[in-house]
């Protein structure tokens, strides 16, 4: 068995201590103890109970349940263990709560059946089973079972977890007081984890599933190669997926390959579908650099924040790759400095949150929105998430390469060659497996973009150097106008902030593309989802493509890009550019180079919106 979802480690190395700590007394002494709990379905999950040592008190219980396995590397049976500051959740151990993990249905050692994101089907299925009533009985047994609990309840998870700590708190158990969901996926057609905008998110998604699926494990697909680069290009199209290795046998994948738009299937699995209002307080958690899913926290409190008459719901956003806020300081992601331990005054206000809620601890006074300012590197409260005072200033493409904030009158365009066989790296090389060996997926979403920059099929437009600093909160949304010879292709747009040429502080900044808001879309989506439409050879279209929400200052000095490219690979797949209804049943030869065109103009004025801050 191989582990490698972020969260494993953390929490295994949350209980890697344990036993071993040399100075009980800087310890937290808690009784670990396993339980198979029932579930209304007679089923029993894998749950494992930290209890303070300490009885003279009541506690509540802090649960997190997950796909990823909890029994890990620490010491079998019941017994007394130290946490050490690895744990998880190690600043709220010290005054005692009664932390739950859990394997879920069909994972590891719980038993049932593993249904990989299963919406919530009880609320219109008498009797069904689902994350939400797992939960529930999940609560109802440990409050009945476990002793010095204080009747209350909270529940938190990064990512996979996230979403169900997002599902438990829908009709929920009484005592379930609290929750925090963390990098929840939103939806996995048009924005998380599978997919972005209908572009297949292909080394994700193949790993991804493979892991969760192979068995009731976590399982590495052994590759043949460290650099996936070129494992990924020869598999050509997606339909050898199946054929040569996985034969049927991945239920993910078989979705994936039998529903190509944004159908029922997908409308049904999305928790903006199932996800309506906050039932209970919900601090919702995500990073500005996610690389899986970014857009579930974003989405789900935008979502719940329509009926949220109680101010119940709140959102936090910080400078982080997915989890990174669990148990890293968070004071930079590679060459990216934040300035301060922004993982650390995270994980303050997450224990002021879950204290609050269920212990009555503080005045319970929450900010609407805590959000990073990233370049400046402070954080921000706003009583509005994005604020409403933010305006629309349109970034402009120009000729010569250029960007400025007036529109250009003359027509012009650029055009270049997207090639399937030669497409553009989505990182640096080598691109090794997601959560393999010397893995370095987590800090891609800031790699210096000047890998690509010089590339013929890469096009950039930038402002001269800016006279002001310029802040930047909200949502960003780029309008592309572009044509190509082909029937379809991916647009992937970058707003970038291109640092000073010089830095003599830190050399390696120097000239550095930053990339703050990113995405792909996949042009036979421009008009709808769920039916897709060929492009018209030679015909400019306008794609608009959301950027997510940011809050960056681009500072004085530095200039500001807009970068275009038609691949992302292998990250996303290659569109044959040839238009396909279904995309996994493309053969080789529908692999096509074509010649891509964007405009620029009064008519065609390809531009990203800004949610400019005065
Ligand atoms: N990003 C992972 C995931 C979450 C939800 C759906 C599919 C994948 C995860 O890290 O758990």
């Amino acid at each position: 068995m191989v582990i490698k979802k972020f969260f494993l480690p953390l929490i295994m190395g949350a209980f890697s201590s344990f036993g071993f700590c040399q100075s009980p007394t800087d310890s937290v002494l808690y009784m670990k103890t396993s339980y198979m709990i029932p579930m209304r379905d007679g089923i029993l999950l894998n749950t494992i109970v930290l209890a303070p040592v300490d009885r003279h008190s009541t506690y509540p219980f802090l649960i997190s349940r997950t796909p990823y396995g909890i029994d890990g590397n620490y010491p079998n049976g019941n017994q007394v263990v130290s946490l050490s500051d690895r744990f998880l959740y190690y600043n709220m151990a010290a005054e005692g709560y009664i932390f739950v993990f859990q394997d879920i249905r069909g994972r590891f050692k719980s038993q049932g059946r593993f249904e990989i994101h299963q919406p919530l089907i009880h609320e219109n299925q008498k009797g069904a089973i689902d994350e939400s009533t797992d939960t529930w009985d999940t609560i109802d047994w440990l409050i009945h079972n476990v002793k010095n609990n204080n009747g209350k309840a909270g529940i938190t998870g990064i990512s996979y977890p996230g979403w169900l700590a997002l599902v438990g708190s829908v009709d929920h158990h009484p005592a379930l007081k609290a929750s925090s969901e963390q990098a929840c996926m939103s939806d996995l057609f048009l924005g998380d984890d599978f997919h972005h905008n209908g572009a297949f998110r292909l080394s994700y998604g193949f790993e991804y599933s493979y892991e969760l699926e192979n068995n009731n494990t976590n399982s590495n697909f052994q590759f043949p190669a460290f650099d996936l680069f070129n494992w990924y290009l020869k598999l050509g199209s997606l339909k050898n997926v199946n054929e040569e290795y996985f034969h049927n046998r991945i239920p993910t994948w078989n979705h994936l390959t039998e529903h190509p738009d944004y159908d029922s299937f997908w409308q049904k699995n999305s928790p903006l579908t199932y996800v309506t209002k906050v039932e209970i307080p919900q601090l919702h958690v995500g990073g500005f650099f996610d690389q899986e899913d970014l857009n579930g926290p974003q989405l789900m409190y935008g979502q719940m924040e329509k009926t949220d008459e109680k101010n119940m719901n709140h959102i936090v956003l910080g400078p982080w790759y997915h989890g990174q806020w669990g148990r890293s300081k968070g004071d930079s992601i590679g060459l990216i400095s934040f300035g301060s331990e922004t993982g650390e005054e995270f994980r303050v206000l997450q224990k002021k949150w879950f204290d609050y809620y269920l212990k009555g601890i503080g005045d319970g006074k929450f900010e609407e929105a805590y959000i990073f300012q990233t370049g400046s590197n402070v954080w921000k409260t706003y009583t509005s998430w994005p604020p409403r005072q933010a305006t629309i200033q349109s970034l402009y493409a120009g000729p010569d390469g250029a960007a400025s904030f007036t529109k250009p009158l003359k027509e012009g365009t650029v055009s270049y060659i997207s090639d399937p066989q030669k497409p553009v790296p989505y990182r640096t090389l080598p691109i090794e497996a997601t959560y393999g060996i010397g893995s370095r997926w987590r800090p891609w979403q800031v790699e210096d973009q000047r890998f690509v920059y010089t590339r013929p099929d890469v096009i950039s437009f930038t402002t001269d150097s800016l006279k002001e600093d310029m802040i930047v909160t909200g949502a960003v949304n780029a309008h592309l106008f572009a044509s190509t010879t082909g029937t379809d292709a991916d647009w992937i747009v970058k707003l970038i902030d291109v640092y000073p040429e010089w830095d003599p502080l830190n050399l390696k900044l120097s000239g550095y593309q930053l990339p703050v808001a990113m995405e792909v879309f996949r042009g036979k989506f421009r008009k709808s989802f769920t039916n897709p439409e060929a492009l018209v050879p030679g015909k400019p279209e306008e794609f608009v493509i959301g950027l997510h929400q940011i809050n960056h200052m681009f500072k004085k000095g530095h200039r500001m890009m807009i970068q275009v490219q038609s691949s992302w690979f292998p990250v996303i797949d290659r569109n044959p550019q040839t238009f396909i209804p279904n995309i996994y049943a493309a053969k080789d030869s529908d692999f096509i180079k074509a010649t891509h065109t964007i405009y620029f103009s009064e008519k065609y004025p390809t531009r990203i919106d800004l949610p400019v801050m005065q």
